[in-house]
């Protein structure tokens, strides 16, 4: 077992070297992007953490409401002695009620791109589970990954993703994340993921646009990210935060939309941002059942439970393969 962090500062270099390199691509898109990974420093994490707590903002509380009252019979499906990857850990409250209704877990490797938070997360996890064998790993899950070599046995891994953020994916990323979920968890495994679900627009539009403006301020912390680390002349004032629910498309819409028209150096390169143009920063899909259904088929998978809340605003979904 690691006794300290196994990851070395040159993890933070590549990865500051990457959100340029992305943020530059992206600006240099019609329309422009910021990938949402990027609202996930320690201050976005935070901000994050504050929307989690929202009146508005339902799908937090409603799953843990759906883990608190179904984690037994969950658990009981899982079995003992299994080895848990964990997908954007967060702050632990899930994984914890997880990992306390499971019979033995044997190993947890959560995966995130923020080290700090993971190191946070792992070690208070090693202490409350000291069986447990706690592999953290510092990455960024929307490529492939590599994982960690575990001491102990298990029987069988069990992906766990809640969430809802395989929601944040487009179409084709999220098809191929849970692609390479089937290779993790070979023809035994389970995957348990949580899903939002589709639900009358009001609702889910009131989620992403709060009374407090907190969702504003996570959204416009990418500028602010921008401008800190970049060293771009940027001001977050000169950018709206506005979010809709795209029907057609089955998905809440987060955009920046810029005031008025400027133009500034950003790593290096002239950016121009035109008055009323929107920069997409993050998709928010909502699913059907049928339609998570119809896409786990696409890569193999089977839905075998699903749990869900009274009003059915959010599912926790067990699949395994359809070889199983
Ligand atoms: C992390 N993810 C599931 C959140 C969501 O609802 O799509 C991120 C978020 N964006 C704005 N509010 C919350």
């Amino acid at each position: 077992m690691y006794a300290e962090s196994p990851y070395s500062e040159s993890i933070v270099t590549q990865t500051q070297q990457q959100f340029e390199r992305e943020i530059l691509e992206g600006l240099k898109q019609h329309p422009k992007r910021i990938h949402s990974k990027y609202f996930y420093d320690a201050r976005g994490a935070e901000l994050f953490e504050e929307i989690c707590t929202l009146p508005e903002y339902y799908p937090t509380r409603t799953e843990i409401g759906i883990l608190q009252t179904y984690l037994t019979e969950i658990a009981a499906t899982i079995g003992p002695h299994a080895r848990i990857i964990e997908f954007g850990s967060g702050e632990g409250i899930k994984t914890k009620l997880l990992l306390d209704h499971l019979d033995r877990p044997s190993v947890y490797i959560p995966v995130d791109i923020s080290h700090l938070q993971l190191e946070a997360t792992a070690s208070i996890l090693r202490q409350a589970h000291p069986g447990l064998e706690v592999l953290p790993l510092a990455q960024d899950y929307t490529v492939p990954i590599r994982l960690p070599k575990a001491c102990s046995a298990f029987n069988r891994t069990v992906v766990f993703f809640p969430g809802s953020t395989i929601g944040n994916f487009e179409v084709q990323e999220a098809e191929q994340f849970l692609k390479m979920t089937t290779t993790l968890i070979g023809e035994t495994g389970k995957l348990l993921v949580g899903i939002d679900l589709v639900k009358d627009r009001p609702t889910i539009e009131r989620a992403y646009n709060d009374s407090e403006g907190v969702t504003a301020q996570f959204n416009l912390h990418l500028i602010e990210r921008v401008r800190d680390e970049l060293g771009a002349n940027i001001d977050p004032r000169d950018f709206e935060h506005f979010a809709f629910f795209n029907e057609a498309e089955s998905r809440i819409e987060m955009h920046l939309i810029v005031k008025r028209a400027f133009e500034t150096m950003i790593a290096g390169e002239r950016i121009v941002f035109s008055e009323g143009e929107h920069i997409i920063t993050e998709y928010s899909h909502k699913f059907t059942l049928g339609a998570f259904e119809a896409l786990a088929a696409k890569v193999g998978l089977k839905l075998e439970q699903v749990w869900q809340d009274e009003k059915k605003y959010f599912a926790e979904v067990l699949l395994g393969s359809v070889g199983d």
